[in-house]
């Protein structure tokens, strides 16, 4: 059954039907429309599909086509990795280019083979582009929506079709924008509709859509060790030439989702992008809100610096200006992947040893710290949490801080304040969380460095602690210890800087611990942006 016939049988069951997977139809004769004349240039899904598997084939050391996920007609999603060592998952810097997630726009798979083949062709030959096959593990899919785009040609004619072919319940209108069903902040705002029939359609929940589930699964599948392995990503669309740095769902330029340290890095490495392609940097918001966008899931969720391009001066570029429109982003592109070994190096050495040594966590999203990891916790209440810790105060003074020292979210003992300044306060024994696990380099002068506050009041005594070990194996050394004692002590941020020499390319955690070690008393541990220094 094609997915017309299938829309218009449209029953209060076709609803329900779309509550479950459907086995879809194949894609079938549609498949095999061309390009209208004059846009022949353009490859069709086979077209891509056969590309793909002949670079697969011709550079098996550096290319691989791998299945990511299936549209809602069924075409497979490719997506090909780029690096040496390709069947390797090496711990190199990530990136990601895509293209075709609005069926018509057509140039989005174009420019991400051209980056393909920029790579593959180049390497061994090219310097610059040997070293980042080398040092770099590069993901491509160049159909995100094949269904949309193979309507959109089909009968030998364009047919302005965007968005993706699945049916939709209680109406004959097909399909719902792949680039507002994300689940990040998704519904609703600016260019953004929850009218099925409408171009920009949302769908009835985030991540309805078959195209943008396999997107988000191979995103998680990027996870390792608790940490995205993506660091910066391009989402190539049609036109404006425009490069636009996240948000699309909020016009405020550092909204509490992001923080200060990547806004600058986002707007330098746009501009620098832009400066180089000649294109327009901007917030992708100030062009029009929208909700559920690829590119504000991506750094929403997993903080990847994440831009969508608008290629192009006009819809549907013909066969002519495909070389020349992707030919300008060369540079930009080249330059990203360099890039993302060190995204916020760009802002200077300070942050590149500050934020781009072994480990660098600002905490704002979930990189796989464990709490009792070891089950061994005494803590009765105020165990850690990961988040926005609240203020509390005594008459003697602020014992929770009302902020972090980055973003929105650190580490604190009982995020809430609660009804009292004892009431979701540290009680009862010791609470800890670990890091994953931190592979040191080998050169001297690595630094763990931290921001901490570790207050309490007068009841306190030497048994009530913050505390700070690296875990070497079953060994655990304690690197920072504040003991408390019987006096009023009021929340401040501190910064620690640990020397690390002695661990130098060694695999360790890291266990942060706080202790109530008696009474009723008020303890109160934050912590935040914790860092391991990449020297000099
Ligand atoms: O509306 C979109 O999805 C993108 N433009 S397009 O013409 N290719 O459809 C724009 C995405 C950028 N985000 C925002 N403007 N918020
Ligand atoms: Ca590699
Ligand atoms: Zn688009
Ligand atoms: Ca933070």
């Amino acid at each position: 059954m094609s997915p017309s016939l299938r829309a218009r049988l449209g029953s209060g069951l076709l609803g329900l039907a779309l509550l479950v997977p459907i086995a879809a139809a194949a894609p079938a004769s549609a498949a095999a429309a061309d390009f209208p004349a004059g846009f022949t240039g353009y490859h069709t899904y086979a077209e891509m599909s056969a590309d793909l598997s002949a670079v697969a084939a011709r550079y098996p050391a550096i290319a691989r086509k791998i299945a990511i996920g299936k549209s809602y007609q069924g075409r497979t999603i490719w997506a090909v990795k780029i690096s040496d060592n390709v069947a390797t998952d090496e711990p190199e810097a990530e990136v990601l280019f895509d293209g075709g997630t609005h069926g018509d726009e057509h140039m989005g798979l174009e420019m991400t083979l051209k980056i393909m083949h920029w790579l593959v062709d180049g390497y061994g030959t090219v310097s610059r582009i040997t070293n980042i096959v080398n040092s770099r593990e590069i993901w491509i899919i160049p159909s995100v929506n094949p269904d949309g785009a193979a309507y959109d040609i089909s009968g030998g004619r364009f047919h302005l079709w965007r968005k993706n072919r699945q049916p939709n319940a209680g109406t004959t209108a097909i399909g719902t924008d792949v680039n507002r069903n994300f689940g990040y902040r998704w519904g609703g705002g600016g260019r953004t509709s929850t009218n099925p029939a409408a171009i920009t359609y949302q769908g009835p929940f985030a991540f309805s859509t078959p195209e943008a589930r396999s997107v988000r699964d191979f995103l998680a599948g990027r996870v390792v060790n608790g940490r995205q392995q993506i660091r910066m990503a391009i989402t190539f669309h049609e036109y404006g030439r425009l490069v636009m740095w996240p948000y699309g769902y909020t016009t405020t330029d550092i909204p509490a989702d992001m923080t200060v340290d990547d806004y600058k890095g986002l707007v330098a490495i746009g501009t620098k992008m832009a400066a180089s392609n000649g294109y327009r940097a901007q917030q992708a918001s100030d062009l029009y809100g929208t909700s559920g966008t690829t590119r504000d899931f991506e750094y929403g969720v997993y903080r990847i610096f994440s831009y969508t391009f608008e290629l192009s001066v006009k819809d549907y570029p013909d066969d002519a200006l495909i070389a020349s429109e992707t030919g300008r982003n060369k540079e930009a592109v080249l330059y990203l992947m360099e890039r993302a070994g060190c995204p916020l190096g760009i802002l200077g050495s300070a942050y590149r040893i500050a934020r781009c040594g072994a480990f660098d966590d600002d905490f704002e999203v979930s990189r796989g710290w464990r709490v009792n990891m070891a089950g061994t916790d005494t803590a009765t209440a105020g165990a850690w949490q990961r988040g926005d810790p609240a203020p509390t105060t005594t008459a003697a003074g602020r014992k929770q801080p009302d902020s972090v020292t980055s973003g929105r979210y650190g580490f604190a003992t009982g995020l809430a304040a609660g009804t009292s300044p004892a009431a979701n306060d540290l009680d009862g024994g010791r609470t800890s969380t670990t890091s994953p696990t931190i592979a040191l380099t080998a050169s001297a002068g690595q630094k763990l460095q931290f921001r901490w506050s570790f207050a309490h009041d007068r009841t306190a005594s030497a048994v009530d602690e913050f505390r700070v070990e690296v875990l070497e194996g079953a060994i655990a050394t304690a690197v920072f210890v504040s003991r408390g004692g019987a006096w009023e002590r009021s929340a401040s941020w501190n910064l620690a800087s640990i020397d690390m020499g002695r661990w130098a390319a060694k695999a360790i955690r890291l266990r942060f611990s706080a202790t109530d070690g008696g009474g009723s008393g008020i303890v109160e541990a934050v912590f935040d942006d914790v860092r391991v220094t990449q020297p000099q």
